[in-house]
C-alpha cells in the first residue's frame, strides 16, 4: 500500500478491482463506509461476478477474468482523449515530459503491433537497451514540458492507449458500454486538486500471467489523475495473510534480500561485493545508499567475521542460478525433476494451495525428506498416506512433523498492508509440544552449528560465522531479534535511531534497513498504542511504527504543488511554510531542499525522481492486453495473443487446455467463512458447518444449457484434472458477450482438501503451472475448463 487502512476514510472515490474486500478485508469497508457517509464518496466494484463487495458498492461492473489491462487501458484512453488528467501534477511529478530514445520504435505504420522494441523470440525476453530517455551531451534527459513532442512519454502513452477505445475495450471485457462509461466518468472526476481516488486491489489483479502489468496499469491511471502521494489516494494492495507484508520486507521472496535489495545470482557480474554494489546501486536517487544497507545487513548476519578485508562475508550469500526461476512454480518444477532433495515447509499447504496441485503433490514424492511445521496435520504434511491413489509403501519421502504455536500462542510483530509494524502480545501458552516458529528456527540453527563445529572445510565457514547467539527465554529471544533487525551503532553499542545514519564502513549493523528506527534507545515503537490523531486525518503517528521512517503516506511530496502549497486544504499533509517543510506526516523527500531546488524530487527512490508512466518491466514499458495462457478468445486487436515473455513450462503434467475441448472460463476465489488452504477453518466446527462443501458458482444460463440444477453434484474438468463440487446456480454470474459471441465463466472456491471436518476436492488440481512474467504469481484466476452433471 502506498497509503494505509485508516486513510481510506479520506477518499472521494474507491475503485475496487481484483478484490472482494468486503469478504477478504472487511476492515477496509469500515473506512470506506465512513468515507461514503461523511464525504459522499463513491464505491465502484469491478469483478467477473457479483460479490458481497458488489452488494455494498454504488456501481458494480462485470468484467471477464483476465481483462484488467483492457478495462483500465480504456479508462486511461478516456482520460487522455477528454483531457481529464491532472495537468500540473503530470508535468511535474511524472516522466510524461521526458523524451524517449530514438531506438525505441515498435510501431508499424504508426501502430503498435503487440511487441515492444528489442524482442528476442528465442529467449522470450526483451533487450531493454532502447527503453530509456534521450539525453543531451551532458547525459541529462531531454524534456518537453508542453507534452507536445511525438517522442515524449505522454504522447507515446497516448498513442499506445489510443487503441483502447470504448467499443474495443467492451468487446474484450464483456462489460456493458453504458456501465463502462459510468465508471470512467466517475473515476476520472478524481483528477482535480481537491479530490482523490483510491484503488484497492488484491488477487484478482495479480494472479495472472500479466499480473504485474495489471498493477502498472493502476499506477499509470493514478499518476494521470494525481492520486499518488495524497490522502485518500494511492495504489493499495490488500495484502494476504496477516504478515505477508512483513515476510516480504524480511527478504522471504526469492529475488530480494532484506528491505528489497536485489538478491545476487551466480552471474560473474555478482562475483564479489564491488560487482554486486556496481550492479545494484543506481547513480542517483536515495538508493545510492545501498552499500550502507547491504554492509549493515552483512554485519547483522555475520558479526565480527564480516570485515572490509573479506568483503563483509558477501561471498557467503547464496547465489541464485542466473536465468533460472526460483519462485514457487520454479521450485516445484525443480522438485518434480528430482533436483531438490529436502524441503522445510512452514505454514504452507501446497497440496491445496499450489497451482496444478496434483503435479505439486507428485513433486513432493520425489523428495528424500520433508519437514512440515504447522498447527494441524495438513494435506501436505500427510500427502503420502491419504491422497486418492497414493500407496505409502511406494513413496520414499521421509516426513517429519513439528507442531507450531499459533498466532495467539506467541508474541511478536506483524506488519499490515499499510506497512505498520505492530507488536502483539500472546494470549495463551501453546498446547502440547508446540513452540513458536522463532524458537524452532533458533533450535535448528543451534543444531546445525553443533553439527559443523570444528570443521575446517571452507564451505562450512558461512555456518560457523553466522551470528546465532540467542537467549532461551521466549520474550528475551524476541527482544534480541527485534533489536538485531533494527540494528546497532557498533561503536557505542546503542540501537540505531534511523536508517539515514547507517554507515558503509562496517561500524553499524542492521538486519532490515527499512525497519531501522522501529526499536531505538527510546523504546520499542512497534508497541506504541496512542490514539492521538492531531490532524484528524487518521495518521495516528504514535500508533505502532510504519516503515519507512514512520511515514504513513509514501510519495507525499506530491500532495503539494511544486511551490509547496497543498493542492487543496482538505488534502493537506505536508507543505512549505516559506522557510521550511511542515507536515502532519513524515515527509517522503529530502527536506533540506526547498521547492524549486534541482534536488526537490517527489519520487526519491527513483534515479529520475519522477513517477514512471513509462517504466522497465519484463513485458514492456506500457501495459498491453494479452489473453491468459488458456483463453477461448482470440485477441481482437493484436497479433500477439499471449504475454510474449511469460515463462512457458513445457514440462510433464502441465498440458495447455484448448477452447474446443474446454470452452468455459474458470476462476477461483475465497469466501469469508474459510481461510486459505482451509485447514484452520475446516477444523473449526461452526465454520465447517457454514461452508461444508466445495462448490462452483455457475450462471442460470449455463446451468440451463448443461441441465444442471442448484445443489447437483458436478464435475469440473480442465486439461490437467477433474474435481467434484456442488453446483451453486446463481444470478451472480452472467455470460459475457465478447466480440459478438457469448462466453461462460464459472468460479470455484479453492479452500478444500481431504483433512479436517469439511472436506472436498482442491480446485487447484484444475489450475495451470504458469505465472506472471515479472513476479511468477500463478495464473489462478483465468483458465479453461468444462463442467457437467454427475461424476464420471
Ligand atoms: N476470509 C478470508 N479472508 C482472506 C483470505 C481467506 O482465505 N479467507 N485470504 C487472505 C489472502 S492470503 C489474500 S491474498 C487475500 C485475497 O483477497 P482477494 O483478492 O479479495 O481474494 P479472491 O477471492 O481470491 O479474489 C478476489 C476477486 O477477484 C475476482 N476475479 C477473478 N478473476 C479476476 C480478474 O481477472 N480480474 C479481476 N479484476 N478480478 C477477478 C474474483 O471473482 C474475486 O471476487 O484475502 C485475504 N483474506
Ligand atoms: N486457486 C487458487 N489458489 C490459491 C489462491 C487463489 O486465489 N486461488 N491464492 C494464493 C494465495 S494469495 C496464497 S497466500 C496461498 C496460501 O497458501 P498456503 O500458504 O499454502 O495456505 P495457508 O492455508 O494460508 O497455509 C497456512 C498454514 O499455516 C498454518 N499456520 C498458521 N499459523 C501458523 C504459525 O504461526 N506457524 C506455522 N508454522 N504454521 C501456521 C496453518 O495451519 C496453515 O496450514 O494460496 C494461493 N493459492
Ligand atoms: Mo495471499
Amino acid at each position: 500500500m502506498t497509503n494505509h487502512w485508516v486513510d481510506m476514510r479520506n477518499t472521494d472515490c474507491a475503485l475496487i478491482i481484483g478484490s472482494n474486500a468486503a469478504e477478504n478485508h472487511p476492515m477496509s469497508f469500515k473506512w470506506l463506509t465512513e468515507a461514503r457517509e461523511k464525504r459522499g464518496a463513491k464505491i465502484i466494484h469491478v469483478d467477473p461476478r457479483f460479490t458481497r463487495t458488489s452488494a455494498r458498492a454504488d456501481i458494480y461492473v462485470p468484467m471477464r477474468s483476465g481483462t484488467d489491462i483492457a478495462f483500465i487501458g480504456g479508462i486511461i484512453n478516456y482520460i487522455l482523449e477528454n483531457n481529464l488528467y491532472f495537468h500540473d501534477y503530470v508535468v511535474n511529478y511524472t516522466n510524461a515530459p521526458f523524451i524517449i530514445d530514438d531506438g525505441f520504435d515498435c510501431y508499424d505504420n504508426g501502430v503498435f503491433q503487440g511487441l515492444f522494441t528489442g524482442y528476442d523470440p528465442e529467449k522470450r525476453k526483451y533487450d531493454q537497451s532502447t527503453w530509456k530517455y534521450k539525453t543531451d551531451a551532458a547525459g541529462k534527459p531531454l524534456k518537453d514540458l508542453t507534452l507536445q513532442s511525438p517522442r515524449c512519454v505522454f504522447q507515446l502513452l497516448k498513442k499506445h492507449f489510443e487503441r483502447y477505445d470504448v467499443d474495443t475495450v467492451c468487446s474484450i471485457t464483456g462489460t456493458p458500454k453504458d456501465l463502462f462509461l459510468k465508471v470512467a466518468e466517475t473515476y476520472a472526476a478524481t483528477g482535480t486538486r481537491d479530490k482523490s481516488g483510491t484503488i484497492l486491489y488484491a488477487m484478482g489483479t495479480t494472479q495472472h500471467t500479466v499480473g504485474s502489468e495489471n498493477v502498472r496499469a493502476y499506477a499509470i491511471l493514478q499518476l494521470l489523475l494525481g492520486n499518488i502521494g495524497v490522502p485518500g489516494g494511492g495504489v493499495n494492495a490488500m495484502r494476504g495473510e496477516s504478515n505477508v507484508q512483513g515476510a516480504c520486507d524480511m527478504g522471504l521472496l526469492n529475488h530480494v534480500l532484506t528491505g528489497y535489495m536485489g538478491a545476487p545470482t551466480n552471474d560473474p557480474a555478482y562475483a564479489d561485493l564491488a560487482g554486486y554494489l556496481a550492479k545494484e546501486t543506481p547513480k542517483a536517487g536515495f538508493k545510492v545508499n545501498t552499500p550502507k544497507w547491504l554492509k549493515s545487513m552483512l554485519k547483522a548476519w555475520y558479526g565480527d567475521a564480516a570485515t572490509p578485508e573479506n568483503d563483509f562475508c558477501y561471498d557467503y550469500l547464496p547465489k541464485r542460478r542466473a536465468g533460472r526461476d526460483h519462485s514457487h512454480i520454479g521450485i516445484f518444477e525443480a522438485m518434480y525433476d528430482g533436483e531438490i532433495k529436502g524441503l522445510l515447509i512452514f505454514g504452507s499447504n501446497p497440496f491445496v494451495s499450489g497451482p496444478d496441485a496434483a503435479k505439486e503433490t507428485k513433486a513432493l514424492e520425489k523428495l528424500d525428506w520433508m519437514v512440515a511445521a504447522d498447527l494441524f496435520e495438513t494435506e501436505t504434511a500427510s500427502f503420502w498416506k491419504r491422497e486418492a491413489g497414493a500407496d505409502p509403501s511406494k513413496i520414499k519421502t521421509e516426513v517429519f512433523f513439528l507442531p507450531a504455536a499459533a498466532s495467539y500462542e506467541k508474541s511478536g510483530t506483524i506488519t499490515n498492508s499499510g506497512r505498520w509494524i505492530q507488536f502483539r502480545w500472546k494470549a495463551v501458552d501453546p498446547v502440547g509440544e508446540a513452540i513458536s516458529d522463532l524458537e524452532i528456527f533458533r533450535e535448528i540453527g543451534h543444531k546445525i552449528k553443533e553439527v559443523y563445529q570444528g570443521s575446517t572445510d571452507p564451505k562450512d565457514k558461512p555456518i560457523l560465522d553466522m551470528t546465532w547467539d540467542y537467549p532461551e527465554e521466549e520474550a528475551a529471544l524476541l527482544d534480541a531479534v527485534q533489536r538485531e533487525i533494527n540494528g546497532y551503532d557498533l561503536k557505542t553499542g546503542k540501537l540505531m535511531p534511523k536508517f539515514a545514519d547507517l554507515r558503509d564502513d562496517g561500524t553499524t549493523s542492521c538486519g532490515v534497513w527499512i525497519y531501522c528506527g522501529m526499536y531505538t534507545e527510546e523504546g520499542n515503537k512497534t508497541q506504541l498504542r496512542s490514539t492521538e490523531d492531531p490532524s484528524g486525518m487518521g495518521v495516528y503517528p504514535k500508533w505502532s511504527y510504519a516503515w519507512p521512517a514512520n511515514r504513513r503516506i509514501v510519495y507525499n511530496r506530491c500532495s503539494a504543488d511544486p511551490s509547496g502549497k497543498p493542492w487543496s486544504e482538505d488534502k493537506k499533509i505536508v507543505w512549505w511554510d516559506g522557510g521550511s517543510w511542515k507536515g502532519i506526516d513524515v515527509p517522503d523527500f529530502i527536506v533540506k531542499y526547498g521547492p524549486g531546488d534541482a534536488e526537490d524530487k517527489a519520487f526519491i527512490m527513483k534515479d529520475d525522481g519522477v513517477g514512471g508512466l513509462f517504466a522497465k518491466m519484463a513485458d514492456g514499458p506500457f501495459p498491453e492486453h494479452y489473453e491468459p495462457w488458456e483463453s477461448p478468445v482470440k485477441h481482437p486487436f493484436s497479433p500477439v495473443q499471449f504475454n510474449p515473455v511469460a515463462i512457458i513450462w513445457d514440462t510433464p503434467m502441465n498440458p495447455q487446455g484448448k477452447a474446443d475441448r474446454y470452452p468455459i472460463i474458470g476462476t477461483t476465489y475465497r469466501v469469508v467463512e474459510h481461510w486459505q488452504a482451509g485447514i484452520m477453518t475446516r477444523n473449526t466446527p461452526w465454520l465447517a458447518e457454514l461452508m461444508p462443501e466445495a462448490f462452483v458458482e455457475i450462471s442460470k444460463e449455463l446451468a440451463a444449457e448443461k441441465g444442471i440444477a442448484n445443489g447437483d453434484v458436478v464435475t469440473v474438468e480442465s486439461a490437467r484434472a477433474k474435481v467434484k463440487a456442488v453446483a451453486c446456480v446463481t444470478g451472480r454470474f452472467k455470460p459475457f458477450k465478447i466480440n459478438g459471441k457469448w462466453y461462460h465463466e464459472i468460479g470455484l472456491v479453492w479452500h478444500y482438501g481431504f483433512q479436517g471436518i469439511a472436506k472436498g476436492d482442491p480446485a487447484n488440481r484444475l489450475t495451470p503451472h504458469i505465472g506472471c512474467a515479472n513476479s511468477q504469481t500463478p495464473e489462478y484466476k483465468a483458465f479453461l475448463c468444462d463442467i457437467y452433471k454427475g461424476v464420471k
